[in-house]
């Protein structure tokens, strides 16, 4: 059952984000996973203390949670994951790999969950069922074939911090830093600058911050979408006055108005909240020059009247303001307008918001990380907040909305590329080994690996790696030359058909389910997007009775591939998780004391935040404003016929996993193949709605990349902005274009042209 048409319907969205929309959402997506009582049983138990943390977004789970702690989004995700349907030994047995590769996303996660191991067969094309046993040992003889820099251990955010934690620890007793995460696509460019200006790699606000701010700045992010529960401490600050204004180049219907599905009140009379203040459709990649123009606001008008700025702030915990302020003030109105889209009274308007509020939190997402310039936003973001001491107080702070659920807590636990990040002298010390010190490889690098043929074998603790990355149409036949592929998963997706010469699928249990090892059962621990450590408990019957976790996964594979050590007790970790925890408390001490006592702690135990506590272990040991070089984050030129594409997620995805074809805020049914351009745009190109056309890649390299059959759909957009889906979208991404310093890919800006259809 696919809600799929050939006669897609467009229709503006009237209804607010959240309301009875997002209850019929969930009505309909539930039946479609089978299961419905159950399901709805388990909802119940999502982000409470001793439920289940949701596999959905990393957003805070708060102390005293709704009976009803969900979201349209997270309900989804939890019902994909309980789904009724299996792809089992049969499915695979009667469809080969190549016709499975014709297949749509949705079709292939269709098919449920994944119940037992499976070893690429070439003769016949198939994925075949194989013992547990079987799949190890040759896993393990395989991986002892290889230069250690030649293999990569990829993570998606969602495996458990325990491990998460073994995984890491296994591929430096292996040999390699080759440990890049989901988070390589998304936050690292967070994780960069904001650890370079205020000396932590994480966001400075915590949940209670939103109680006590009277300004929030939201920059591209889509809270309706992507984390619906943040929603809740919107709808609250905007109902006590606090103005929220939002930068986005596509108005979001969650951040224009929200109705709480769990305010009885609101939900009968067809109540809502307006969100957002101020509405200002930047243009993709303006957000240096909008940031730019609220911070000369803000200095201009300490010039003008003095009082405006914290002086004392500054000069106490802030390193570089004269040189910022003045570049500042040189900044032209003029070139603030050209590289933003906006115009200066609009941006004005904003940065009055700015200096009048006592305490601001800046809350951004992937319209500020996904940019050649990304870096460069996110420290024009900690530029904004340093000038009136919006970081380490109440009611303020950084915020950055973090994606996958575990993505922030598998970089505590040492799932990071760069050495430096790692305590490989404590690893040393625990462990009785030599860890590598050499720089791993982040996922640009992996994927530059994989095309000239350095890289030999991959192994994915989840994820859809190959479909999530940019370049797919010339990844694909680069990654058939793997000699190893290695899949840990629960569902069949695009980037396992596409073996590598020894190929396997190897299925876990997922985090609703229940999980008994020999010393009974089992919890696990996450951290959310604010810090906060939560434990979680599966309750479900398995999916299937040959799952194993994912620990006695990665412990199973480490075990065959590694010499014995006395010191790495991978048995005995796999029998108690309360172990792996004590293991990881005595690498990390000072955030992971006391784990097993403390994870179970309501609303999570907080790891703590130096920034937070107006502690910038920088360079210069203050917190630092930085000079852009440049004010468009694009990273290209503009020329005629050239587009910024932004890929987008629908309200019906998490990531890859697409739910369903409805974008129901963007008024789109049935398809996603669409091209959202703007009217003005579609003018000049002399397009009209429903044309089918092609976009190809305008980028630098020269190299020929397309994507055909999209639907041209009139749609507010800025000028010279149009969006297509993620990932059919990827193909028209290169390698190359990525953020500097950070190397996420630069999905927000890609440089494109129109095609019409022959
Ligand atoms: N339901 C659901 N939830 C999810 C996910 C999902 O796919 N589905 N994914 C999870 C993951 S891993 C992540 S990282 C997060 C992603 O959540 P978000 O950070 O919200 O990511 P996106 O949806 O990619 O896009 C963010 C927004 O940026 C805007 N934007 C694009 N370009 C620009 C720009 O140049 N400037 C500005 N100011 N805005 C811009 C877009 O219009 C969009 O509204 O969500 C997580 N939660
Ligand atoms: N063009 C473009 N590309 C993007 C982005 C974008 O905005 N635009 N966003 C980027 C971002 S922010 C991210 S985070 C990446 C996402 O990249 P990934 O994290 O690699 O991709 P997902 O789609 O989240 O992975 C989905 C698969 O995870 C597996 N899975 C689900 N649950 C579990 C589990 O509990 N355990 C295990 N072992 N497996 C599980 C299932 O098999 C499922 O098919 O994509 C990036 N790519
Ligand atoms: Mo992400």
């Amino acid at each position: 059952m696919t809600d799929r048409s050939d006669t897609p319907d467009f229709t503006p969205y009237a209804g607010p984000a959240g309301g009875w929309g997002s209850l019929r959402s969930v009505a309909e997506i539930l039946p479609r996973e089978g299961n419905v009582v159950a399901v709805s049983r388990e909802l119940l138990r999502q982000n409470k203390t001793d439920g289940f943390a949701c596999v959905s977004c990393a957003w805070s789970k708060p102390a005293n949670a709704h009976p009803a702690e969900f979201c349209e989004n997270g309900a989804k995700a939890t019902a994909w994951e309980l789904t009724s349907r299996r792809a089992d030994g049969d499915f695979f047995t009667g469809h080969s790999v190549s016709e499975l590769l014709g297949w749509r996303d949705y079709d292939l996660e269709q098919q449920g969950r994944l119940t037992e191991p499976l070893r690429y067969h070439a003769a016949t094309d198939r994925y075949l069922p194989i013992a547990w046993e079987t799949a190890f040992a040759e896993i393990g003889a395989e991986l002892q074939t290889f230069d250690p820099k030649s293999v990569v251990f990829y993570a998606s955010g969602r495996a458990s911090l325990e491990t998460s934690y073994m995984y890491a620890l296994f591929a430096r007793l292996y040999g390699n830093n080759n440990l890049p995460d989901s988070s390589n696509m998304c936050h690292e460019t967070t994780s960069v600058a904001l650890k370079k200006r205020i000396g932590v790699p994480v966001g400075t606000t915590r949940l209670e911050d939103f109680d006590h701010c009277d300004a929030i700045f939201f920059f591209g992010q889509n809270v309706g979408s992507n984390s619906p529960r943040l929603l809740h401490p919107l709808r609250s600050a905007a109902k006590r006055g606090c103005m929220i204004v939002t930068f986005n180049p596509l108005i979001e219907r969650g951040l224009e108005r929200f109705t709480n599905p769990q305010d009885p009140v609101e939900m009968l009379t067809g109540g809502e909240t307006r969100i957002s203040s101020q509405y200002h459709q930047v243009r993709a990649g303006g957000d240096i020059a909008v940031l730019m123009g609220l911070c000369k606001y803000a200095i201009e008008a300490d010039d003008r009247t003095g009082g405006i700025l914290d002086h004392a702030f500054i000069a106490e915990h802030c390193h570089g303001f004269d040189a910022f302020a003045a570049a500042a003030r040189a900044t032209t109105w003029d070139a603030i307008e050209a590289a933003s889209g906006l115009d200066a009274d609009a941006i004005r308007a904003a940065g009055e918001v700015y200096v009048t509020a006592k305490a601001v939190i800046g809350v951004y997402g992937m319209g500020l990380t996904q940019h050649v310039h990304g870096i460069e936003n996110v420290e024009m973001m900690v530029n904004l907040l340093l000038l009136r001491g919006n970081i380490g107080r109440e009611g303020a702070g950084v915020c950055p909305v973090r994606g996958h659920s575990n993505v922030q807590g598998q970089r505590s636990v040492g799932i990071t590329e760069k050495p430096e990040l790692a305590p490989l002298d404590k690893l040393k010390e625990q462990y009785g080994f030599e860890p590598p010190r050499t720089k791993g490889l982040n996922t640009v690098e992996a994927c530059e690996g994989v095309l000239d043929g350095s890289v030999r074998a991959f192994v994915g603790l989840g994820g859809n790696f190959l479909r999530a990355i940019p370049d797919t149409g010339r990844m694909e036949p680069a990654w058939a030359k793997l000699r190893l592929t290695v899949h840990v998963a629960t569902k069949l997706n695009r980037g396992h058909l596409v073996p590598g010469e020894v190929s396997y699928i190897l299925p876990c249990l997922g985090r609703t389910e229940r999980d008994v090892q020999a010393t009974g059962r089992q919890s696990v621990s996450v951290e959310d997007s604010t810090s906060c450590i939560h434990g979680s408990v599966g309750e479900r019957g398995p999916a299937s009775e040959h799952l194993l976790s994912e620990a006695a996964i990665v412990a199973a594979i480490a075990q065959a591939t590694l010499p014995p050590n006395p010191k790495v007790p991978w048995a005995a970790w796999v029998g108690d998780y309360g172990k792996v925890r004590d293991a990881i408390a005595e690498t990390y001490p000072d955030f992971f004391h006391d784990f097993n006592d403390r994870m179970f702690t309501p609303g999570g135990f907080y790891k703590g935040n130096k920034a937070r506590d107006r502690h910038f272990e920088t360079a210069s040991g203050k917190a630092e404003f930085s000079v852009p070089a440049m004010l468009d984050a694009a990273g290209f030129d503009d020329a005629p016929g050239r587009f910024r594409l932004i890929t987008l997620r629908s309200n019906d995805q998490f990531n890859t996993t697409v739910y369903g074809y409805h974008d129901r805020f963007r008024g789109v049914k049935g398809t996603r193949d669409v091209l959202f351009v703007g009217p003005v745009d579609m003018a000049e190109a002399g397009l009209a709605e429903g044309d089918i056309v092609s976009l190809t890649s305008d980028h630098k390299d020269g190299v020929a990349r397309r994507l055909d059959g999209l639907r041209v759909h009139a749609y507010a957009l800025p000028k010279g902005c149009i969006g297509a889906y993620y990932p059919e979208a990827n193909v028209l991404m290169p390698v190359g274009h990525h953020a500097e310093q950070s190397f996420v890919p630069a999905a927000k800006t890609v440089p494109v042209r129109i095609e019409r259809a022959a």
